[in-house]
């Protein structure tokens, strides 16, 4: 399989979120370091080629590029200054930074959020995405694994899988959330448009609404979404992933939502997937980048709603290249880990047509 190369940074072991909270309780977080394990040993059962991405090089041009200056200090500071202040109560600092109120009016304003709670609510929106000690360096070598993606679509592979991990689709210009911190996928869309590209489509098959992706190019018509997800009224994110969700300004019609009933199994799937792609056709991008969640497996833990199985991921690649596009694959989320990496292959698979 030489020809899918698969970009991943060994950094992405170093991120361990312990757990998440919900509803007040403390569960085990779904996003561990044992589903890219799983996944890094099929590719390599498999002879995938991979590449460790060891340098940031020009990561760091890119994320800005997508993400608020002040949301970006945030995550380089936001530990420290919990630290000092720990030591100034005469506390033990905090390992895991997690959100406990959240502005509810004025989101711009500076005076506000001078206070570190008020701060951390600010630019966190749930209590799923922990920020630990070392996660900026993490979530920055994961963009460096999307943007080294681009460059090798950029240089003429025809498809390339990127294992960015932490995720990124639900992370918006200002606010971490989803298990994600920085938008890996649309970093990379953001490289390819500053270096030539004039169209770029990212189509989102994660289980969720890629609600960062969303906000982040709402109002343009240079990169072209669409996300096909469990309904949002049953699912996270639940506050946006609706089909009236157009854009906005320039983008008005260059986003599309497909949110999917629970039950959804492979024939509304893949007549909705159809549709998603002859969007993307008419388009007629430079580029795909494609944000693929594999947490639409039918034994998912925190999937109730489309029950794909891991065949059925081979026929979403398949129907990808008739595209015949210059095609970036970015990893998103999976989380019945035991599968994910057979799930991950069999997709990969159908992009080249191999069994
Ligand atoms: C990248 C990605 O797929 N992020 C998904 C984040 C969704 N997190 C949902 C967490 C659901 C909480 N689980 C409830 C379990 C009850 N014990
Ligand atoms: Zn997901």
């Amino acid at each position: 399989m030489k020809e899918i190369p698969v970009f991943y940074t060994p950094v992405s072991y170093s991120h361990l979120p312990e757990s998440e909270i919900f509803s007040g309780e403390k569960d085990p977080h779904a996003e561990n370091q044992d589903r890219m394990i799983k996944i890094m040993n099929e590719l390599a059962s498999c002879g995938f080629a991979d590449i460790n991405v060891s340098k940031l090089n020009d990561t760091l041009t890119y994320v800005g590029q997508v993400h608020d200056a002040k949301y970006l200090d945030f995550l380089k500071n936001i530990h420290k200054l919990a630290a000092a202040d720990s030591i100034a109560r005469k506390m033990a600092p905090y390992k895991n930074i997690i959100p406990s109120v959240h502005p509810y009016l004025d989101l711009d304003s500076d005076v506000k959020f001078k206070n570190l709670t008020a701060l951390k609510g600010r630019y966190m929106f749930d209590t799923y995405t922990p920020i630990m000690a070392n996660t900026y360096d993490v979530l920055l070598n994961s963009a460096a694994v999307a943007v080294a993606g681009a460059k090798a679509v950029e240089a003429g592979e025809r498809f390339v899988y990127g294992l960015s991990r932490p995720p990124g689709h639900h992370a918006e210009k200002a606010m971490a959330g989803g298990y994600c911190y920085v938008n890996n996928v649309a970093i990379a869309a953001e490289y390819l448009r500053l270096n030539g590209a004039q169209k770029v489509a990212i189509l989102d098959f994660d289980l969720h609404h890629g609600n960062g992706t969303q906000d982040i190019f709402y109002d343009r018509s240079d990169v072209l979404v669409v996300n096909i997800h469990g309904d949002p009224s049953l699912l996270f994110p639940y506050y946006t992933g609706k089909k009236d969700e157009i854009g906005i300004d320039e983008g008005v019609g260059y986003n599309f939502n497909f949110p999917l009933p629970k039950g959804t199994g492979e024939d509304v799937y893949g007549k909705t997937l159809d549709r998603a792609l002859n969007i993307v056709k008419k388009y007629t991008p430079d580029y795909l980048l494609i944000s693929a969640g594999f947490d639409t497996y039918k034994d998912d833990p925190i999937n109730g709603v489309i029950k794909l199985d891991t065949a059925y991921f081979a026929k979403i690649g398949r129907q990808i290249a008739k595209l015949n596009l210059p095609t970036l694959t970015i990893q998103e989320g999976g989380y019945a880990t035991d599968v994910l990496g057979k799930n991950v292959v069999s997709y990969l698979k159908g992009l080249t047509g191999n069994k």
